[in-house]
């Protein structure tokens, strides 16, 4: 049986953090789907395109796994792509109260499919999306915080 695993998000844009994550449950599932969301209560800064584009460029050398852009509920798309597991990133205290209300949710809609999550790797843990858009903004140099592709675009979008 194959063991694929969801990693949800949404990536606005993929940092060296998430790559960490999904990079090391691609060691543990056969098959990862990273799956970009566009989260309501966020403003994104790229298009859900642009996000997914960045994604494949970025995650091309690890070959179980595949980029998605969806809609709707996590639950509903983790069951049509018949997975096993929703795979998420947990940095500090903060991210623990937030990711347990998801998960609590996310169990009450589907008891079948289970949230793992992994402990940020140290060097990642002060590590945000939102951060590294803000220094962004202002040239600071973002080249150990996200893939060379990113800082691209980075660079494009703050021009
Ligand atoms: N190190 C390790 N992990 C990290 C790091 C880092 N430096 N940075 C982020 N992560 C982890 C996060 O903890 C998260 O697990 C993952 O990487 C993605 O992070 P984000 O910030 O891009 O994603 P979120 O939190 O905005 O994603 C929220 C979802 C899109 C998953 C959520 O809104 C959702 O499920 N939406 C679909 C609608 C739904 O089903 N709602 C019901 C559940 S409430």
């Amino acid at each position: 049986m194959t063991r694929l695993a969801i990693c949800p998000g949404s990536f606005d844009p993929v940092t060296n953090g998430h790559l960490d994550i999904i990079r090391r449950g691609s060691k543990i599932f056969d098959e990862v789907i990273v799956a970009v969301f566009n989260n309501q209560s966020k403003q994104p800064l790229f298009t859900v395109e642009e996000r997914v584009h960045l994604l494949e460029e970025a995650t091309k050398d690890m070959d179980n796994v595949s980029v998605d852009s969806c809609s709707g509920l996590l639950m509903d798309y983790a069951q049509s792509k018949n997975a096993q597991a929703v795979l998420r990133g947990l940095r500090a205290v903060t991210d623990f109260e937030y990711e347990l209300q998801i998960t609590s949710m996310n169990r009450k809609l589907n008891e079948e499919i289970e949230t793992f999550f992994m402990m940020t790797n140290n060097q990642y843990s002060f590590l945000s999306s939102s951060m590294v858009k803000e220094i962004a903004k202002y040239q600071a140099n973002v080249s150990d915080l996200v893939p060379q592709v990113v800082e691209d675009a980075l660079i494009n979008k703050f021009r």
